[in-house]
């Protein structure tokens, strides 16, 4: 019965339009953002749509040729179509210059997944203007990754049960999913996802705007992870389209202000949501904390518009959400000033201060002995890193234990066990003096003995507030979280003991290598009440 009279779950708190100092503000915002590079050139975004316009005839093509080799006639081949959806930031419109472009490839039922990693596969490596292709046919979302005209696109596949792909097709209609296997309905999932927000934003220009502004902003102040326990990119469109819903009619610097204030006045765990949660025809599980403790247990719960509906941020911790909120409230006091004209918007780009905050940081060092091994085996450890933060919180006298966004690869030339064994540890005598590639050493390890040994090293940075009349005083013991942290990495079914290392160590402050610091000059001042 007709279209609701406004996006969302409540009504706006305000339908009024922009003042002539939010205009001028927004400007002021766009010029920012400008200067800071976060929009690409015109000649790179035609060349996307170019690229989108090749690999879109190049499905249709994979389609057709299947088809044929299902023994349809030449006739159905011809309409069994296929189509290419996009989703990620491209689709959102809030891409920068080299970003990838997430693509979905949609096809009839007759095309198969093993068809798509095979056919598809090899019609690709064919051309020359695709480079660094890789099939990744076993991860949870199965995609094909490879730079096409430099552009790096990811690829993920869904097979629909349906006859024909037109291109008219859209993916809204949730009996879509019936009948398909999990890797395709996770597959759809993205696409789904970015489309529902785009429906359920008023205004997309200045959604558009505002998330290009809070996306730069989160990786400035190195809040922008998922797997670490921060947000990633989904949820913070979210969080921003529920500001848009709630001030229909306001432009960016509006939107962006609002926000500040509004997420840092937010009463978790009351959840995130762009419309009311709908049941749908599939076994999954759809999030509703009344009925699985599990959903209970997320801090900060932001929540996907589209079928099934699921938690964006299900990784938050109690150091996770202490560390977001806290940069609300510095965000909205920038905000603030920027609104009343004694602050720029700069202020709020400005870059973390991770390295310097802290006295003593955790070091976890993943090493293995091949890049390709490393991949997966930093990648894996990585994703663990919010489960030894969850037990970190538990620690006496540990106030918050604070992840750092990502890793720091190395690849380390090693003259013999000695060596190898060390930089696995986090010890390496030339680290400091050359850089990372290690030109002078590129010949030892062709000596006998000689190895490389790669090196990710994650860091975590400790505030430690010793109590009085602490049970414990002046003690730090952080053996059981380390113990049971290596115990659940080593547990992986592709670990391989040989080849693989993980440590865990204390490193204090002057003690952090230099890359950390990524060329900017290291100040040596200790905030003193960060850590004691
Ligand atoms: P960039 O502009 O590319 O940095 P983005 O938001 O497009 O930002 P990604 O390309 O990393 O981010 O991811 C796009 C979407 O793909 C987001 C999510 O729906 C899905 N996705 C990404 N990584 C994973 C993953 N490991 N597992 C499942 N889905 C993922
Ligand atoms: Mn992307
Ligand atoms: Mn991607």
């Amino acid at each position: 019965n007709g279209r609701p009279k406004h996006f969302g779950i409540t009504p706006p708190i305000a339908t009024a339009f922009p003042n002539e100092r939010e205009i001028e503000v927004t400007d002021l915002l766009v010029a920012e953002l400008k200067k800071q590079g976060t929009f690409e050139s015109e000649e790179e975004s035609r060349m996307r749509e170019l690229v989108l316009g090749r690999l879109d005839q190049l499905v249709k093509d994979f389609v057709y040729k299947i088809s044929l080799k299902r023994s349809l006639s030449e006739a159905d081949a011809r309409e069994a179509g296929g189509k290419i959806f996009t989703f990620g930031s491209y689709r959102l419109g809030v891409h920068g210059t080299g970003t990838d472009i997430d693509t979905l490839c949609v096809v009839p039922r007759h095309v198969q997944r093993e068809d798509f990693f095979n056919d598809m596969h090899d019609a690709l490596a064919q051309l020359q203007e695709v480079t660094e292709l890789t099939s990744i046919a076993d991860a949870f979302v199965p995609v094909i990754k490879m730079k096409f005209q430099n552009i790096p696109i990811d690829l993920v596949f869904a097979s629909l049960g349906v006859n024909k792909v037109t291109d008219d097709l859209d993916l809204r209609d949730n009996s879509l999913l019936k009948n398909l296997d999990e890797p395709c309905i996770r597959s759809l999932n993205g696409s789904r996802v970015t489309d529902e927000i785009l429906r359920l934003v008023p205004n997309i220009p200045a959604f558009r705007t505002s998330l290009r502004c809070i996306k730069l902003w989160a990786k400035r102040r190195a809040i922008y992870s998922n797997v670490l326990g921060f947000f990633g990119g989904v949820a913070w469109a979210m969080l921003i389209a529920r500001i848009c819903q709630l001030y229909p009619n306001a432009i960016a610097g509006a939107i962006v202000s609002r926000f500040f204030i509004i997420m840092y006045q937010w009463k978790w765990p009351q959840p995130v949501l762009l419309k009311p949660i709908e049941e749908g025809p599939l076994q999954v599980r759809v999030w509703n904390p009344k009925l699985y403790p599990i959903d209970r247990g997320h801090l900060m719960p932001i929540i996907t518009p589209a079928y099934p509906s699921m938690c964006a941020t299900h990784n938050v911790t109690a150091s996770t959400k202490k560390i977001i909120e806290s940069e609300f409230k510095r965000a909205a006091e920038i905000a603030d000033k920027v609104m009343i004209g004694t602050g720029k918007w700069a202020e709020l780009f400005k870059k973390h201060d991770f390295f310097e905050r802290y006295k003593y940081y955790l070091q976890i060092i993943a090493s293995s002995d091949s890049p390709e091994r490393q991949l997966k085996w930093a990648g894996m450890v990585e994703s663990r890193i919010r489960h030894l933060i969850n037990r970190l919180e538990l620690v006496e006298n540990l106030g918050l234990a604070h992840p750092y966004v990502k890793g720091f690869d190395k690849i380390h030339h090693c003259a013999n066990d000695q060596e190898a064994q060390d930089v696995a540890f986090g010890i390496c005598e030339h680290c400091e003096e050359n850089n990372s590639e290690h030109t002078q050493d590129s010949k030892r390890d062709g000596k006998p003995g000689g190895r490389i040994v790669c090196t990710t090293t994650f860091y975590i940075g400790l505030r430690i507030e010793f109590r009085a009349g602490g049970s414990n005083p002046k003690q730090l013991d952080i053996s059981w979280p380390t113990s049971e942290f290596t115990k659940m990495v080593k547990s992986w079914d592709k670990y391989d003991e040989k080849s693989m290392g993980v440590a865990v160590k204390y490193v204090k402050n002057n003690q952090l290598p230099k890359e950390v610091f990524e060329g900017e000059p290291r100040k040596r001042k200790v905030n003193s009440n960060s850590s004691k």
